[in-house]
């Protein structure tokens, strides 16, 4: 029985990742190396600092840790710029009346990002209402696939993650997902996204009616084939 939906926030409410790449790609070339929308997929879910190192990396640059937090603050500074420029014609198709239809069913929702500008982006889209708890970068010290986000969404959900189903775009999240026990339905290209229990393309293909069925898939439910093989 479904009882929460824990919901990333990147890629699968909003879609921020053009700007963290436009972002990126702006101090990469700052520091004279270039940084592809191929690398940039790589960074989905990816912690702040864990992608900066990344994106080092690639461009062959070494940094000290201080001034590897220094061009994470440029780098977020410009990001910043840009998020708060969003509305609420920025959620994604479907989103905001998934969110709506899953509390009038009285599931809980909950927000379980890396990010730790979630909470500006909820607000400048207007969804911060539509959140029972919400747990995001400034609450965590473990980053996806650290399973950590999620259960601590549950725990402030007063949910066991097995009656938790959680939506991700991101491999990374679908990892932390699994980890914490919870259900996980993949928002994307099912052939990307192998390790979670079902694939839609957007929230926008969502129903409590869609996820209660899914919910009772042998798929998203291994132990009501169990059950039944024992009967
Ligand atoms: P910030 P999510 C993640 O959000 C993004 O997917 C990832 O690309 C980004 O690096 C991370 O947030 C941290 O974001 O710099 O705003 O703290 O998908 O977990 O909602
Ligand atoms: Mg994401």
């Amino acid at each position: 029985m479904v009882q929460a939906c824990i919901f990333d926030l990147d890629g699968v409410i909003v879609n921020t990742a053009v700007y963290h790449y436009k972002a990126w790609k702006k101090l990469a070339n700052e520091l004279e190396f270039d940084f592809t929308e191929a690398q940039n997929e790589k960074l989905k879910g990816l912690s702040r600092m864990r992608s900066l190192q990344l994106i080092l990396e690639w461009g062959g640059v070494d940094k000290t840790p201080l001034e590897q937090q220094e061009l994470a603050a440029i780098k977020n500074s410009w990001y910043v710029d840009m998020i708060n420029r969003m509305t609420p014609e920025d959620v994604l198709p479907g989103a905001a009346a998934f969110l709506q239809q899953v509390r009038a069913a009285g599931i809980k929702t909950g927000l379980g990002s890396a990010s730790k500008n979630a909470g500006l982006i909820l607000e400048k889209t207007g969804l911060l209402h539509l959140f029972d708890a919400v747990v995001d970068g400034n609450t965590v010290t473990a980053s996806k696939p650290d399973p950590q986000v999620f259960l601590q969404c549950a725990k402030l959900l007063h949910t066991r993650p097995a009656h938790c189903v959680v939506f991700e775009d991101a491999i990374a999240g679908i990892e932390a997902a699994k980890a914490a026990g919870m259900k996980v339905i993949g928002i994307g290209d099912p052939a990307v996204l192998q390790g979670a229990d079902e694939v839609v393309k957007g929230l926008h293909e969502m129903s409590v009616e869609r996820l209660t069925q899914k919910a009772k898939s042998k798929k998203l439910n291994p132990e009501a084939k169990s059950k039944k093989l024992k009967a």
